[in-house]
């Protein structure tokens, strides 16, 4: 090809790129935009998992009730199929605005529930976020369960696409904090955790490890505040207030 049919070539192919990353641009603007009205309205996803008699319920009761402590709530274990969650809003951010929440379905945490109930939630959700519930009994199952969450986010990717941040929630801190502490029985979890830093590095989340008591409160408010925190889209509206990122 001729010298001068060489350049027309590159000025077209410069102007193509130009075009598309132009409409990549306002396609990610639209995206934006979008998933943050699409939160605002009908809430942001999340799901809440472990193995049983954890405190999932009692967890997702506590953010329903605007996190009052629920000396009376006694919940029985949630059955095959799990309970409908209807969106709710919540205070449970920084500024304390209140914030639209979506879990869909509170899910059970025995073995036979994790390949039904926790696989079909984490694809009718497509959570946003993830919060992960231990306690200081049942290492062995807490690690089964760990890997079987870790596991689905490598199988699933459509599932997983919008994943930000996953919590590690080591409850029930009331029952164990005068016999262990929290490094020993995290030490239970080291290549469960291993795995989750590498995964959350390789797939592009964050992760944070949190003791809590939903008996007492302590420590649930400031994950949870973190967790949303991370998990919320920000909007790109200008003067909305809510951050340009
Ligand atoms: N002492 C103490 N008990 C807790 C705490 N969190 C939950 N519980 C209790 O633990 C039991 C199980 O709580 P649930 O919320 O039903 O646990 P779950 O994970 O939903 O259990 P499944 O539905 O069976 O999987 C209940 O008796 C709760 O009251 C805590 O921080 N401290
Ligand atoms: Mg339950």
């Amino acid at each position: 090809m001729s010298q001068s049919g060489n350049s027309f070539g590159r000025v077209v192919s410069g102007i193509l790129k130009s075009i598309a990353a132009f409409t990549r641009r306002v396609g990610d603007s639209l995206d934006t935009v979008i998933d943050f009205a699409y939160a605002r309205v009908f809430g942001l996803p999340f799901i809440v998992l472990g193995y049983r008699q954890t405190g999932k319920t009692t967890l997702l009761e506590w953010l329903r009730h605007d996190s009052e402590l629920l000396e009376q709530f006694a919940p029985e274990p949630t059955a095959a199929g799990g309970d409908a969650v209807p969106a709710f809003t919540t205070r449970m951010s920084a500024d304390g605005g209140g914030m639209r929440l979506r879990p869909r379905r509170d899910v059970g945490g025995e073995y036979s529930m994790w390949d039904t109930d926790w696989v079909e939630l984490f694809y009718e959700t497509r959570p946003r976020g993830i919060i992960f519930l231990v306690d200081h009994e049942n290492a062995y199952q807490h690690k089964d369960a760990l890997n079987f969450v870790l596991q689905m986010l490598d199988d699933e990717p459509l599932a997983r696409r919008y994943v930000k941040m996953f919590t590690l929630l080591v409850n029930k801190e009331d029952l164990w904090c005068d016999e262990t502490n929290v490094d020993a029985l995290l030490d239970n979890f080291r290549n469960e955790i291993r795995r989750l830093k590498s995964q959350s590095e390789r797939l592009g989340y964050e992760y944070r490890i949190y003791h809590t008591s939903l008996k007492t409160g302590v420590g649930v408010r400031e994950a949870m505040i973190e967790f949303f925190d991370a998990i919320r889209p920000r909007s790109r509206i200008p003067g909305d207030g809510q951050g340009n990122q």
